[in-house]
């Protein structure tokens, strides 16, 4: 606090001692750095430019975008990697318009972040007088977070952090907007007083205990199974409790699916692992244990063809929200609480011995997997230029393997799901991607923040109109030298690039890009590496030396525009036209 504050005389004080003063944007940087925040998210802008300037200056470490969507998604994933809330900060209405975007998303992920914007004078955006980017931006924020709240008063900016960031991290984590209008910024008051007006907050998440007669009845539906699941989602690997989530899966010997971003948990080729007969032990288990999953559209709800009906299963739940249970279907067993308890709480009870779940069960997932497996391994050899999706992820799928500890960021529709389904992850929260909504534009922003929250190097897999939603941060990756490599997976367009204008106009068709573009070319001018890999041999080679070098590259993948299929694997989900000319 003493370098934050200033010695002053007071104006009419004649004898009175020379006091200290401290102001807003002290206070706020102060609370930040009280609560262990060490990384800003930001783009500067009136009213809080200084903001950024001083924090940086008091060693926050403050990342500038250009611009606030993809500064907000670096926040929302710093969130699920550290469970502690991402910072974005941003200018009035359209800063904070842009960051909004990423704090719903951070919401519907269960990410904890803080967006903090600057706003207008509430005297003046009350009364609809036409400030400067005047927006009610708390109304707006409302119902996207989980919680918003405005500081008026510089003595309350203690409190107002302090309840953003225990709202955004306790029970089901969210996003959490903060309001801080222009002129709080400057308020003074007594340094000592401010100093003491800061909170601390203590035990943030407080751990959340399961009740012992949930455990036994999860227990007991779990040992009537015969033919048991365990699906682990991504509030399994925000928990951080990987070693008992581990040690839990391999006691109870059931399958285990990893939704997107559980992968790695436990690791891919873990013996247990049922990624490769997704499908079967969808349909075919009779019993499902969820941890921290949801039954959103990314499990069919949890009903229908996909889950076997007619014949129905018996759901075991684990989730911190309670609400989340019978969202969908009943849960025989809803078993409330954090996912470290509850799974800790599981495996004390259910004692030395175990019994594994019926061998016939687990060798038909066996069987069904390494058929698949066998079905996959050639595609990915096959040498073909240009590249078809198996090829270029064939040689990636090495890549992470012999670099388990890089961190990989997906999107895009092929370029999604064939990733997901062919590279296998060996360590938890290694896999970033489109998360609940299936947004595209996570890209850059969460390859940034990766890199900064846990200096690993990031490999980046993007398909070209993904990349565009986020591309112009490689401008970002290369100013802060980040160990970035990004690889395009260009096939000319959004699914593929040989769809034409069935108007018969000149105008391309609605999916299609530049043919040919080269997005190598944009890196080069800033200053990082570009490489255009039409073969696998040459990705490899290419990807290798970035992760090597930790070099800012950017890899133009040339990929077949007839190799990929309408909206990747979810095709079923767009609506169609009875009406529709082919
Ligand atoms: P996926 O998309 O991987 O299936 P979801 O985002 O649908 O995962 O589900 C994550 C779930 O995990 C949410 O319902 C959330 O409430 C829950 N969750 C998040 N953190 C914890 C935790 N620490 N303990 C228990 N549940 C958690
Ligand atoms: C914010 C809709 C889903 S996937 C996709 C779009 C535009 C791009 C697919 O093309 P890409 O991948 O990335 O080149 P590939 O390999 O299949 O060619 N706007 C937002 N989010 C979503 N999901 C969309 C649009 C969409
Ligand atoms: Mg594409």
């Amino acid at each position: 606090m003493a370098d934050a504050a200033v010695k002053t005389k007071p104006e009419a004080g004649a004898g009175e001692a020379e006091r200290e003063l401290t102001d807003g944007f002290h206070l706020v940087i102060e609370a930040l750095k009280l609560n262990g925040v060490k990384t800003i998210y930001n783009v500067p802008g009136i009213p809080i430019t200084d903001l950024g300037r001083m924090a940086q200056a008091e060693g926050i470490r403050v990342i500038s975008f250009r611009h606030e969507q993809n500064a907000g998604y670096a926040a929302a994933i710093t969130g699920f990697l550290t469970k502690m809330p991402g910072i974005c900060l941003t200018v009035s209405a359209p800063g904070f318009l842009n960051g909004l975007t990423a704090l719903a998303h951070a919401t519907t992920n269960c990410f904890p972040m803080i967006l903090i914007s600057g706003s207008s004078e509430r005297e003046i955006v009350d009364l609809q007088q036409g400030d400067y980017e005047e927006m009610d931006q708390l109304a707006v924020a409302k119902p996207l977070c989980k919680a918003a709240y405005r500081v008026l008063h510089a003595a309350d900016i203690g409190i107002g952090v302090a309840r953003a960031i225990r709202a955004a991290v306790s029970g089901r984590p969210g996003g959490v907007y903060l309001d801080l209008p222009a002129k709080l910024f400057a308020q003074v008051m007594d340094a000592e007083a401010g100093k003491k007006s800061l909170v601390r907050v203590i035990d943030p998440a407080p751990a959340q205990i399961p009740s012992p007669e949930a455990v036994k009845r999860a227990l007991d539906v779990l040992k009537g199974a015969k033919r048991p699941l365990i699906i682990l989602g991504k509030g399994a690997a925000y928990a951080q409790a990987d070693d008992a989530i581990r040690a839990f899966v391999e006691k109870s010997g059931a399958p285990f699916l990893p939704m997107s971003m559980a992968k790695g948990l436990l690791p891919d080729t873990h013996p247990q692992c049922a990624g490769a007969a997704r499908s079967t032990v969808l349909k075919d288990s009779d019993v499902v244990m969820l941890i921290g999953a949801r039954l959103n559209w990314l499990l069919s709800h949890g009903k229908g063809k996909a889950w076997g009906e007619p014949y129905s299963k018996k759901f075991i739940q684990i989730d911190i929200e309670p609400k989340e249970m019978d969202s969908n279907v009943e849960i025989a067993a809803p078993l409330v609480g954090d996912i470290g308890s509850c799974v800790t709480a599981l495996l004390e009870r259910m004692g030395a011995q175990w019994p594994a779940p019926p061998a016939d069960w687990v060798n038909a997932v066996k069987s069904k997997k390494d058929e698949n497996i066998a079905k996959m391994a050639p595609r990915l050899m096959n040498n073909n230029s240009p590249m078809d999706y198996h090829g270029a992820l064939g040689v990636l799928r090495t890549i992470i393997k012999e670099r388990p500890d890089a961190i990989l960021v997906n999107e895009g529709a092929n370029a999604l799901d064939l990733t997901r389904g062919v590279i296998d992850m060996y360590q938890p929260r290694k896999r970033l991607d489109v998360g609940t909504w299936g947004v595209m534009g996570i890209g850059m922003g969460y390859a940034i923040a990766a890199a900064i929250e846990t200096g690993k190097p990031v490999l980046a897999i993007e398909g070209d109109s993904a990349f565009g939603f986020s591309g112009m941060e490689i401008e970002t990756i290369c100013r802060y030298k980040l160990p970035v490599c990004t690889v395009v997976f260009n096939n000319d367009g959004i699914y593929r690039g040989t769809d034409v204008n069935r108007g018969g106009g000149t105008d391309p068709a609605t999916t299609v890009f530049v043919k040919g573009a080269r997005y190598d070319k944009m890196i080069e001018g800033f200053g990082g590496v570009g490489v255009n890999a039409t073969t696998p041999d040459e990705l490899k080679r290419a990807v290798n030396a970035a992760m090597d070098s930790g070099k800012p590259t950017l890899i133009n993948a040339v990929i077949d525009p007839a190799a990929g299929s309408e909206s990747g694997r979810i095709g079923n989900l767009n609506p169609q036209s009875v009406l529709r000319k082919k």
